[in-house]
């Protein structure tokens, strides 16, 4: 089939090039570009509101805020993570010295299932990082049972989850930043809510702001004080003011993309053998991604579908395709069968185009070729 142009599985969301400029002139007269400066400082308050969370701290990018927080929770031994994730999660560990353990799946939400992680526990466990895979949270409630048994730490991978939030057993809506003892978020060029390149941590010690500040600053207490062998990892204030700009628009940002998941959602949901992702109730999605996955019975397998799809100019994507634990630097150490239904998953999974502005009638050439009708 023509196609008059290439649609890629996302597409950043920006704000008018004039709100844009107007936010950083101020930039001109201060010279002050990046250091903790008062754009980073605004956009920590902002955030901080958004998210409903007492602490903030702000990174170059969301793999620089895991690996920072992993690092100042100190932590040794294994940690308990998922496979079904994007090569950040089980690098970053890494990255600090520790091992990886991966637990499986649940075949409802892709991300960790508690029994799963709860056979995975040794002596040597010290933390779990889950994944809300796609902005699909955990289960928080069993993760954190889990947690407080065996005296683990939590440190959720949030990358997908900015503004999903979910009712708990008092009714009371919690957003993603909730939960356990840290969460990160990406504020990837790619994500709901960007700052170009950026990230966060959002975490509930009081005391972890200076020792965070520290570590994404070459672990500097003072001009001729360094406490630690620390990185570079701080938001310039270039990528500051992209997130204060995007942040005034995020609800209008999470509404559009709405409108793109439920006609998604309302072409595909009759197709027999396509599982979608639909929120339950007591959840309010972020519509961060249109995972499909292509069952046994579906009209087209996933690699069939994803090839009629690149023929017509349309790139979506294999997320999370392969497992982690087939990647070449990690398939030596670990077994992907121990972990089936990630392992299964991963096989039939496709993430189709998701973004603010993708215009209806792309949502319905794309949903006609997923479903066989148009290939
Ligand atoms: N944990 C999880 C679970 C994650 O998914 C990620 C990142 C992280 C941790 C780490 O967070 P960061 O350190 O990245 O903040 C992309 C993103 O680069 C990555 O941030 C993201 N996850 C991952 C799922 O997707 P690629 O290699 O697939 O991106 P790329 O360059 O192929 O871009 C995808 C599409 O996005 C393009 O086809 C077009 C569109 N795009 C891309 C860029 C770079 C834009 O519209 N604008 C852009 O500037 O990894």
């Amino acid at each position: 089939m023509a196609h008059s142009q290439d649609i890629l599985v996302t597409r950043s969301s920006m704000p008018s090039m004039q709100e844009y400029f107007e936010e950083v002139a101020s930039l001109w007269d201060t010279h002050w570009l990046t250091n903790m400066g008062v754009k980073h400082q605004e956009l920590e308050r902002m955030l901080k509101d958004y998210l409903m969370v007492p602490n903030i701290a702000l990174f170059t990018n969301g793999h620089s805020a895991l690996e920072c927080i992993l690092e100042a929770m100190d932590l040794e031994g294994e940690v308990i993570t998922t496979p079904y994730s994007f090569a950040s999660t089980t690098h970053a560990i890494v990255r600090k010295g520790l091992k990886p353990v991966f637990a499986d799946i649940k075949y409802d939400d892709y991300t960790l299932d508690p029994e799963s992680i709860e056979r995975a526990i040794t002596p040597r466990t010290t933390a779990i990082v889950p994944v809300h895979v796609y902005g699909n949270l955990c289960d928080v409630d069993a993760i954190n049972a889990i947690a407080d048994r065996h005296g683990l730490k939590v440190i959720y991978d949030a990358a997908h989850a900015f503004g999903a939030k979910r009712r708990n057993v008092e009714g009371i809506w919690e957003g993603a930043a909730s939960f356990g003892d840290a969460s990160m978020f990406s504020f990837h060029a790619t994500k709901v809510f960007n700052t170009i390149e950026g990230g966060a941590v959002a975490f509930k010690d009081d005391g972890l702001y200076e020792v965070l500040n520290q570590w994404k600053n070459f672990g500097i207490m003072g001009p001729e004080d360094v406490e630690y062998i620390g990185g570079n990892a701080k938001m310039n204030e270039f990528c500051a003011a992209m997130g204060i700009c995007n942040l005034r628009h995020i609800d209008e940002e999470l509404a559009k993309r709405k409108q793109v998941a439920e006609c998604y959602w309302e072409n595909l949901s009759g197709v027999e053998g396509l599982k979608l992702s639909l929120p339950s109730h007591d959840v309010e999605y972020n519509y961060a991604y249109m995972p499909v996955v292509f069952e046994e019975s579906a009209p087209l397998s996933r690699d069939e579908a994803f090839d009629a799809l690149a023929s017509c100019g349309i790139g979506a994507r294999k997320y999370f395709y392969p497992l982690i634990s087939d990647y070449a630097c990690y398939r030596d150490d670990y077994d992907s069968g121990n972990t089936p239904t990630a392992q299964d998953v991963a096989s039939r999974v496709l993430t189709l185009p998701m973004y603010a502005d993708l215009p209806l009638d792309d949502i319905n050439r794309i949903c006609a070729i997923v479903s066989g009708q148009d290939a």
